[in-house]
């Protein structure tokens, strides 16, 4: 990804997500798509899909040749899948994904390693591709899950289950960690753990209330932006301000200014 990045000159992951279409007109989703893919690819480094595509027009039909286009524009491609299943289906749903061309998707720690996400991390490593694990999300009732309190197997210390989570993206040397832009305060706790080895994806910017700003001044590496940017009047507009403003940030983090202060 970071190749990919400098490429791109871009950090921004768009989150190919639209409103909800009457199932007989899911073929309008396939062209909006299209069309958005088409006007916004230049400001971006990656694009995640979601249920939102993969249900209405189907993994190996209208997503396989999304995915397509986004390659054929030099994007990298993440399957939003958060897989959270018994390691013999994780496996398969694995499988299917990366089948159909994406570069990596994402999975749910909380199912553990052995015949949890181990089996996914096999397939990935079989096909060269990755694999990223959701750290701490970004909606409000994330601290039920993922901020609880659990007791460290090893230690029996007491131990925050994101930090745990975190150790064990270090530990599997997963490809990304998925950390809510709606808790800078999370992104960088979970930055000083992890540092440069496994690079952070924020979502949560613009419509769920977190910022460009805050996430990469916290030590979020790239931000992923849906609504902002699909809903957006003018989406190629929007994407190219959101990528600016994210590469000004990136050069002038507030953080160093502080320091001079
Ligand atoms: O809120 P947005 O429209 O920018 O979309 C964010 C996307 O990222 C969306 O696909 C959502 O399912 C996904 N996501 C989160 O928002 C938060 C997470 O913790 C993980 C994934």
């Amino acid at each position: 990804m970071a190749e990919t990045e400098k490429k791109k000159e871009s950090n921004i992951v768009l989150a190919l997500d639209f409103p909800f279409e009457k199932p007989e007109n899911r073929k309008n989703l396939f062209s909006k798509a299209e069309q958005l893919l088409g006007g916004v690819h230049p400001y971006l480094c990656a694009v995640k899909f979601n249920h939102h595509l993969v249900l209405p027009l189907g993994t190996f039909d209208g997503v396989r040749k999304l995915v397509k286009m986004a390659h054929e524009e030099g994007l990298m491609t993440i399957m939003d899948c958060k897989v959270n299943d018994i390691g013999a289906t994780n496996q398969i749903v694995a499988e299917y994904y990366y089948a159909a061309g994406f570069d990596a998707l994402i999975a749910n720690p909380f199912i553990g390693w052995e015949e949890g996400l181990k089996p996914i991390f096999e397939v990935a490593k079989r096909l060269s591709r990755g694999v990223i694990l959701l750290i701490y999300m970004s909606h409000k009732a994330a601290a039920e899950g993922y901020g609880q309190t659990i007791l460290d197997p090893e230690t029996g210390e007491k131990l925050l289950q994101y930090v745990s989570f975190a150790k064990k993206a270090l530990k599997y040397s997963a490809d990304g960690a998925i950390v809510g832009a709606t808790y800078p305060e999370k992104i960088r706790e979970i930055h000083k753990i992890l540092g440069e080895k496994v690079p952070i994806y924020s979502p949560g910017i613009g419509a769920q209330g977190g910022t460009a700003q805050a996430a990469l001044n916290a030590g979020a590496s790239y931000l992923i932006v849906g609504r902002e940017i699909t809903l957006a009047e003018n989406p190629g507009e929007t994407a190219k301000k959101i990528r600016d403003s994210a590469r000004f940030a990136k050069r002038n983090p507030p953080d160093v200014f502080h320091d001079h202060l």
